[in-house]
């Protein structure tokens, strides 16, 4: 009873404070709003537990507190990274437009971080900048090329805006069957492998706006 009420008020907390919350895959420990704009949301140390998740087809989702937001996906392949140094950045930042749940794709065979391997112990930063500067939030992975993300995992976009500052239109026209407005998101994801956006260019990017 008790823990139940602790849970129902940290929901609620989180739910009414500002900046993300990563959804899935879970973070090192729950959301602290005033940590987040520091490595790893304050949690310094890599959790035991590591989550199990796909090399390949794989997502993250988040919950969103900011109307317009930056985001994208740091990796460190190092058993307990200390510092950003030992993170590298996997795919280009994207921007979406909106507040609320986000699944954002995070397919490790089709990024730039090569090398990744089955079995192996990686961790995931998410990055985040809703113009309350930036804020960050770790998962620890094992990745794996048999795991597949369980049906009942929640992967919704609350809108299907996103955009980049110097992306071009992924629309391919009419050709294709309406789609779900999840796979927006993917498919605009998917194409901005392609341009190369280095996370010092997120931040000019936010600056500039
Ligand atoms: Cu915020």
């Amino acid at each position: 009873m008790h823990s139940t009420l602790v849970f129902l008020f940290a929901f609620l907390a989180a739910a009414v404070n500002a900046h993300f919350q990563l959804q899935y895959p879970p973070p090192r420990g729950v959301f602290v709003e005033d940590d987040e704009p520091t490595f790893c949301d304050g949690y310094l140390t890599a959790v035991s537990n590591r989550s199990e998740f796909p090399l390949s087809g794989g997502f993250f989702s988040l919950n969103s507190e900011h109307p317009k937001w930056t985001a994208g996906v740091l990796i460190s392949t190092l058993p307990d990274p200390k510092s950003f140094n030992n993170f590298s950045q996997v795919n280009s930042f994207f921007q979406i437009q909106g507040e609320g749940a986000f699944c954002i794709p995070l397919d490790f065979s089709k990024s730039n971080v090569t090398s990744l391997s089955t079995g192996q112990n990686v961790t995931i930063q998410i990055v985040f900048d809703g113009g309350d500067g930036q804020l960050y939030q770790c998962a620890d992975l094992t990745l794996s090329n048999s795991f597949t993300i369980p049906t009942n995992v929640s992967c919704t976009n609350a809108t299907s805006t996103a955009t980049s500052s110097g992306a071009t239109s992924t629309s391919t026209g009419a050709a294709s069957t309406p789609k779900p407005s999840s796979l927006g998101v993917r498919e605009y994801a998917m194409s901005s492998l392609a341009i190369p956006f280095t996370l010092i260019g997120a931040v000019l990017g936010l600056a500039a706006l």
